[in-house]
Order: structure tokens, then C-alpha cells, then sequence
């Protein structure tokens, strides 16, 4: 039986015959072109400037509606935003892609080619910067007065090449031709000092004033994103800054003839957004990143107390109510003594009532346990650039060492565990210590990951702060994580229990009891087939490569990291390949592993790992006696809007780190909701999707966190796995031959040397096994068609914890006290 249909699903602003003229109007008048000229690239324009025009009204009645009722908000300071591309999503929430998708057909135009045209906005590196645009997504669902706040990168994150199997990188001039949702606000430029020295001067009563005389200043010019929340209501926005020169030219230079020196100093001012630092989970050390860093958080914080002081003056007491910065990671955490700095030499309030409202407004979101990632600047670096904020850290730890004395009396050690600066060779500003002491809340991002920060990374903060540190489990937007990456299972879930999901998740409930219906399992699995098929046609285009769509569909689509075990899959693909050489009737049901992965540009094992990906399909691809069990398509560039083609076809989801390390993951999240079954290992939100879906939907495997350790303290030595299980030890020796890298030999070998020789840091050995035969019971389980449909439905129907719409709720209540404000038409 059909649940009704409720009538939540956005309402049409405009019909098919209005948005068809709009398209033609822009056309002609935006673009200055016309429907028998118009090629693709003009057509997406066109349709992006005809709902760029509701955007627009949405967002002005938006801005109104939060002036009118001088709203509390939160600002989401993050140096990344991975928004992926608008148009489909926008459409979408205003209810209005079906209308577009007909008034399109009516032109001769398919929406699914002009879509094609837009390129990603991929201004971040992975699930750090997609966590931000997920946020900013249910933000403006949830109508919450919000602001994301960010850098307009001229170049996101590089595109990737595959070239023989290695890696290239190339530039992402994503603006080439124009971004069509962005508007360029040049009456809220902002000046960014750095450089400089301070001058100590003494004012009224003997008060210590400081004037820094900064070196240099530059403009921050910034960019508004609109963030169309579902059904259109609230259209937030996302502010990037783009740096210019300031303009205050070096006149004497110039006039001296000088005038190539004098631009010179133009270039460097627009060298600090030009560039996406490709590095994940890895501290870049760059006097540029710093600049970066801090350029964007004191535009931003600027831009709020500007908007501050339009509404409440000079008058501090309320900053607090109206104003909640959350940091996303450490990248943002100078604003910390840079709000300082506002607030005690430009305010001059005292230090005890500015600090006081530095602590009410900033909030930060840990990421990540892994010490290459934790931020930490050198002393005298900051000292060059920021010569100021080095004086108010040093205060701001001067004051905190007090009161770690109060809590542990004399307790030295304890005072270089906890300072915010690491003495040293190098005395290093440890910027995670500095936003647990700066912020009034600090969260993990999944139960497990909360757990550790608490318990292994910020124990001692835990004791001196009771109830600072907690939970809120990432989240991802179903709105485009389903709805729009996967139409054909949207229409059916719409189908069997009505279209409200996208904003209450917990609806897909309705389908559990659907799950062993025979009828809707065939549904549930035609879609999966059909959405394979369109993958089949991507990876037949990409990789001139044929596969079985009968196949399973196992995929891995992440950030290419040690610690994400991508090697562990491709050890066990090769020992599927030995046995099937050594026996030619291996039984195995026939499988596809899809990967998609970038490397860090400077991480050469990495990138070591993408080319013995690449150079092991070559063989196992090309090799008849496989008799087409394995296919390996590594799809080059991985992205937004490849994520988007390839998790609505996933029949197995790879979530494998080595337990402890993943923070939360949000692609296992996407998948599962799209009917992937997950293999993984009891990491991040692994272990709460497998809480959700049960044991029986989920293969999990492999060491704990508590055996990790364990395993550490007793001393891992690979060599054991690598001599007892003679299978392990071929495929390693395996990589030292040419076999795979003809007329190369020990090509692929630093994968070996880092399992063996280098101690194996992420204990892939340890777990080779245990994966091996979690795969040997996916196979089984997939062969029992009816069983496997079940599970698959089971894990749409379960996913409803992971909307990022929870995780919002979850902030606010937790953290961020706001309350929603319906806009006024
Ligand atoms: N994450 Cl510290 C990143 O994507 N980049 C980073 O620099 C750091 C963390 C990820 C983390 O690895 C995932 O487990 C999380 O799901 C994700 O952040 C969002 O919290």
C-alpha cells in the first residue's frame, strides 16, 4: 500500500511558461546570444540567471526579515567550503526542477547536459570542507540566521590527471568564465594589517596602550554565495574574501620610476587567495597559510562587528547575545586574539571583560586525533606576520598557566603539557590548546572520535573544564546527498511513504517495513541497477573500460591517506587475482572496485598507492584469464559532482581505517543512505551506523581501537603476518616484481617497504585477514538476491540519524542557543 503523498514538497514560484521566458530573456539580455546561437555553456548560464532571480528575492527578504528582528547568529568561520555545483541543488529547493526540467525540453535543451557545464566550486580538500557546505545547507533549511564565512580561492583544489597511472596535478580555475551565483560586495571591503611592529605607549592612569604599525595592508573584498535552504524560504549567505592590494601604493617607489617594484607589492597582496592548500589532515608550516588564515577571520570578524555596531553602537554588553563564531578545526583559531586585539586596543575594554566575551562567542569543532594534523605555528613566525597577536597569546597564556597552578600546585610538567606554546628548538604556538581556551564549547564529531579527544587528546582540559568538551556527530544533507544525486530512488521513496523525508530523515523509517517485500525489493533493486548502468556509462567514457553491471559495485571514494587503507583494498584485490590464477574456478561473484581518490601533491606515498591502483587494473583489467571476476576503475579527479554519479550505484561501501584514526567519515553516511552495505571497520561513525542498521546489515571486521593500542603497547611487528600467512607474504613480494610495472621492477615497491620495514604504522597487516573474509561474506550475501535487498533497504531506511539537519539541531541545542526566524514576504 502507497502512503499518500503529503504536501510538503516545495511549491512552484513560477510555472513552466514564466521560467521558459526568463531563460530566453537572459539569454538574450544577460548574455547577449540567442536560442539559435546559444551552445551549452550559454544555455546553464541562462537557467542559472532566471533562478538566480528568486534566489536573489529570497535572500533580500532574508536579510530584512534578520535585521528587522536583530537576530542572534551563528557565524561558520571554516577556510574550506566544498559547495560542489548549485544550479541542480537550487533548482531543487525551490521546487522548480521539474518546471525547468520541461520549459528546458520545450527549447530543445536536456537539463542533464547544461548541468554538465557547471564546474564544481571545490574550494576544499574532503570531508572538512564538505562538512561546512552540508551545515550551511541545513542552516538555511532550518531557517537559522547564519553566515559562513571563508576564502575566495581564485584556484580550488587541483584537478587531477591520471597519466600512466600517476598522478598529475593541474590548476582548478573555476571562475574562468564566471560564477553565476556570486555577487561582489564592494561597500563591505575590509583592511587585513600584517607585518609591522608594536609601539608600547601609556595613557590615562598609567594604562599600557599598544599600537601595532603594521608593514603592510591589504583589501578583502568580499563574495556572497546565496545558501537556499529547502522549499526557498530562507536564502542565507556564504561570504568569501578575495584579497587585493590596498591601494595604498608605495607613491615613493613609484614616483621614483619604480613602478614594476611598486606592483610587486600588488601581486603579493593577491597572492593570499590565490591559491587552495592541497593538503589534508596534514599542517602546511606556510607563512602563506598563516596569512591566509588570518586574513579571512579578521575580515570576518570585522564584517560581524560592523554589523553589530549598526544595531547595538558602542555598546559590548550584548556582543555576546548576538554573535556565536563557530571554528571549524583550528584553521580559523587566530581569530581568537585577533577579537582580542579588537576588543582591548581598539574597544579598550579591560582584559577581563573582553576576554570574558571572547569566551561567550567562540566555539570549536575538533576534526581529527592525528598529530601531523594538529596546527602548531612557530613563535617567531607569527611574531613577523602578526606581531601583536604573539603579545596577546603570550597574555592569554600567562593568565591560563595561573590557573592551571591553581588546579595542579607546582605541577610544572603540567604547565608545559597543557601551555598554549611547545618550548622546544623552536618554540611552536600549539593552536588547538589555544581554541579549547579561547572557546566556551568544543565538540568531536562522532560518539567514538568525542570519546578519544576527551579521553587521549585533551584529558587534562576535560578535568579543568568539566562540560566543555562533547559530542555532536557529523551529519550530510539529504537534499543533495539523495534527493537530487539520486532521483529515480527519491521518486520511489516519495512513492512508498510520502515526499517529507528530505526534511525530517527519520521518515525512511516508513521503509523498514518494506524491507522483505518482494515487490518493492525488486523496485529498490531496478533502481540500483539502472543507476549502475549510468556509472557503467561514466567509467566507459572516463576509462574506455567495459563492466558488468551484474557485478558488485564496490566502492572507495575518499582522500587518499595511509590511515584510510586504500593499500589494505588493494592487497586484497591482488590476492583475489592470485587465487583466480591459481585456480581458475575460484568461486566469487564478479565485482567492480570502484576508487576514486587525490593524493596530496607532496605525499609521495600516496601518490605511490594511486599508481600501483592504476598499474594493478592494467593487468588484472587486460588479463583474459580473470574472465572479467575483477574490473578496477580508478576514476580520475574525484569530486562533488562525481560522488554524485558514483554513491547513488554503490552496492558496497569501503569505510576501512584503522580504528581510532577516522574522526567520523561522512561518505559512509551518504552511501548507506543511498543502499550501499558497508564494510568497515568500528571507526568514527561506523560504529554508529552499525548501532542504526544492526549487525546483521553491516560486515564489520577487524581490530578495535582497544586492540590497536593494545597491539602498540605489546609491540606490532608486521614481519609476524607477513611469515605465518603466506598469502600476505606473496602479494608483498608480489609488488617487488616487475609483473605489474613491466620492465619496471620496484616500481610498487615503497607500499611494501612501508608495511614492513617501516612497522606498518596503520596495521594493515594486522587487519589483512580479518578483511579478507568479511569480503568472502559480502560475496556470500550478496548472492542471496532477496537477503540483499533487504539489507540495502535497510540501510536507506536507517540513515535517518545522519542528516546534517540532526547535527544542526544537535549545535544548537548543545552549543549555539539560537532560535529560528521565519522570513516575511
Ligand atoms: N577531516 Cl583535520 C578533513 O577532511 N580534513 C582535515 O584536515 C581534518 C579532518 C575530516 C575527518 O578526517 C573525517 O573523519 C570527518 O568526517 C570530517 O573531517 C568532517 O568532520
Amino acid at each position: 500500500m502507497n502512503a499518500k503523498a503529503t504536501k510538503t514538497q516545495p511549491s512552484p514560484a513560477i510555472d513552466k511558461a514564466a521560467f521558459k521566458s526568463a531563460v530566453i530573456k537572459h539569454l538574450h539580455c544577460t548574455l547577449g546570444t540567442d536560442e539559435n546561437k546559444a551552445n551549452n555553456h550559454a544555455w546553464w548560464k541562462a537557467t542559472c540567471a532566471a533562478i538566480q532571480e528568486q534566489v536573489l528575492e529570497g535572500l533580500r527578504k532574508t536579510q530584512k526579515s534578520h535585521y528587522l528582528n536583530d537576530t542572534r547568529a551563528v557565524h561558520y568561520f571554516s577556510a574550506e567550503f566544498l559547495m560542489g555545483r548549485l544550479l541542480s541543488n537550487n533548482l531543487q529547493n525551490f521546487g522548480l526542477f521539474d518546471v525547468a526540467s520541461g520549459a528546458l525540453k520545450e527549447l530543445g535543451v536536456e537539463i542533464s547536459d547544461i548541468l554538465e557545464e557547471e564546474p564544481d566550486m571545490a574550494l576544499g580538500n574532503g570531508g572538512l570542507g564538505r562538512l561546512a557546505a552540508c551545515f550551511i545547507d541545513s542552516l538555511a533549511t532550518m531557517e537559522l540566521p547564519a553566515i559562513g564565512y571563508g576564502i575566495h580561492y581564485e584556484n580550488g583544489l587541483f584537478r587531477q590527471e591520471i597519466k600512466s597511472g600517476a598522478q598529475i596535478e593541474r590548476p582548478d580555475s573555476w571562475r574562468d568564465y564566471g560564477n553565476p551565483w556570486e555577487i561582489c560586495r564592494p561597500e563591505s571591503i575590509q583592511e587585513v594589517s600584517l607585518y609591522g611592529y608594536v609601539e608600547t605607549k601609556y595613557g590615562e592612569n598609567g594604562r599600557v596602550l599598544k599600537e601595532w604599525h603594521p608593514g603592510s595592508i591589504v583589501k578583502g573584498v568580499p563574495w556572497d554565495i546565496p545558501v537556499v535552504g529547502y522549499e526557498g524560504k530562507t536564502v542565507n549567505v556564504l561570504r568569501l574574501w578575495q584579497s587585493e592590494s590596498s591601494g595604498y601604493f608605495n607613491w615613493d617607489v613609484f614616483n621614483a620610476g619604480g613602478y614594476v617594484d611598486a606592483q610587486r607589492e600588488n601581486v603579493q597582496a593577491e597572492t593570499i587567495s590565490k591559491v587552495l592548500y592541497p593538503n589534508d589532515e596534514t599542517e602546511a608550516g606556510k607563512e602563506l597559510r598563516l596569512i591566509q588564515q588570518y586574513f579571512f577571520c579578521s575580515c570576518s570578524l570585522k564584517d560581524i562587528i560592523r554589523r553589530y555596531k549598526r544595531a547595538h553602537g558602542d555598546d559590548w554588553s550584548r556582543f555576546a547575545d548576538q554573535v556565536v563564531i563557530q571554528l571549524n578545526d583550528t584553521h580559523p583559531a587566530i581569530s581568537v586574539p585577533e577579537l582580542m586585539r579588537i576588543l582591548v586596543d581598539r574597544a579598550e575594554l579591560g582584559w577581563d571583560e573582553a576576554w570574558g566575551i571572547c569566551t561567550k562567542v567562540f566555539a570549536y569543532t575538533n576534526h581529527t586525533l592525528l598529530p601531523e594534523a594538529l596546527e602548531k605555528w612557530p613563535a617567531r613566525m607569527i611574531e613577523k606576520i602578526l606581531p601583536r597577536h604573539l603579545e596577546i597569546i603570550y597574555e592569554i597564556n600567562h593568565r591560563f598557566m595561573a590557573e592551571v597552578d591553581k588546579k595542579w600546585p607546582g605541577d610544572n610538567a603540567m604547565k608545559a603539557k597543557l601551555s598554549i606554546i611547545e618550548e622546544g628548538n623552536e618554540k611552536m604556538v600549539r593552536m588547538g590548546h589555544l581554541s579549547v581556551i579561547g572557546s566556551f564549547a568544543v565538540n568531536g564529531v562522532a560518539e567514538m572520535h568525542s570519546r578519544l579527544v576527551k579521553s587521549s587528546l585533551f584529558p587534562e582540559f576535560d578535568e579543568l573544564y568539566p562540560g566543555k568538551l562533547t559530542n555532536v556527530t557529523n551529519g550530510i544533507t539529504p537534499r543533495r546527498w539523495l534527493k537530487a544525486c539520486n532521483p529515480a530512488l527519491s521518486k520511489l521513496i516519495d512513492k512508498k511513504i510520502g515526499d517529507d523525508w528530505p526534511r525530517d530523515l527519520d521518515k525512511l523509517q516508513g521503509l523498514t517495513k518494506f524491507a522483505t517485500n518482494k515487490t518493492f525489493q525488486k523496485q529498490f533493486m531496478k533502481v540500483k541497477l539502472e543507476n549502475k548502468e549510468l556509472l557503467a556509462d561514466e567509467i566507459r567514457k572516463s576509462l574506455d573500460l567495459e563492466v558488468d553491471v551484474n557485478a558488485i559495485f564496490d566502492v572507495q571514494i575518499k582522500r587518499l591517506h595511509e590511515y584510510k587503507r586504500q593499500h589494505l583494498a588493494l592487497l586484497h584485490i591482488m590476492a583475489l587475482y592470485r587465487r583466480i590464477l591459481e585456480n581458475p574456478d575460484y568461486d566469487m561473484h564478479p565485482r567492480v572496485f570502484v576508487f576514486g581518490a587525490k593524493a596530496a601533491p607532496g605525499y609521495k606515498l600516496a601518490k605511490d598507492i594511486i599508481y600501483a591502483i592504476n598499474k594493478v587494473a592494467d593487468k588484472v583489467n587486460n588479463d583474459p584469464r580473470v574472465n572479467n571476476k575483477i574490473k578496477i576503475a580508478f576514476l580520475p579527479n574525484y569530486r562533488v559532482s562525481l560522488a554524485e554519479k558514483m554513491i547513488p550505484a554503490a552496492d558496497v561501501s569501503e569505510q576501512i581505517s584503522t580504528a581510532g584514526k577516522e574522526a567520523s567519515g561522512t561518505g559512509n553516511m551518504k552511501l548507506a543512505l543511498n543502499g550501499a552495505v558497508t564494510i568497515g571497520t568500528l571507526d568514527g561513525a561506523n560504529v554508529e551506523i552499525a548501532e542504526e542498521v544492526g549487525d546483521d546489515n553491516i560486515f564489520i571486521f577487524g581490530l578495535t581501537v582497544e586492540e590497536v593500542n593494545e597491539l602498540k603497547a605489546t609491540g606490532y611487528n608486521p614481519h609476524d603476518y607477513y611469515y605465518k600467512d603466506p598469502e600476505i607474504k606473496a602479494v608483498l613480494d608480489w609488488l617487488e616484481t616487475d609483473y605489474f610495472t613491466p620492465g619496471k621492477p620496484g616500481a610498487l615497491v615503497s607500499i611494501k617497504q612501508s608495511l614492513l620495514d617501516n612497522g606498518d604504522p596503520y596495521m594493515v597487516l594486522a587487519d589483512f585477514r580479518a578483511y579478507s573474509d568479511a569480503q568472502i561474506a559480502v560475496d556470500a550475501a550478496y548472492r542471496d538476491k532477496e537477503r540483499w535487498a533487504e539489507m540495502a533497504i535497510i540501510n536507506t531506511a536507517k540513515m535517518g540519524k545522519f542528516t546534517s539537519d540532526r547535527s544542526i539541531r544537535d549545535y544548537v541545542d548543545r552549543v549555539w542557543k539560537l532560535s529560528s526566524c521565519k522570513i516575511e514576504s
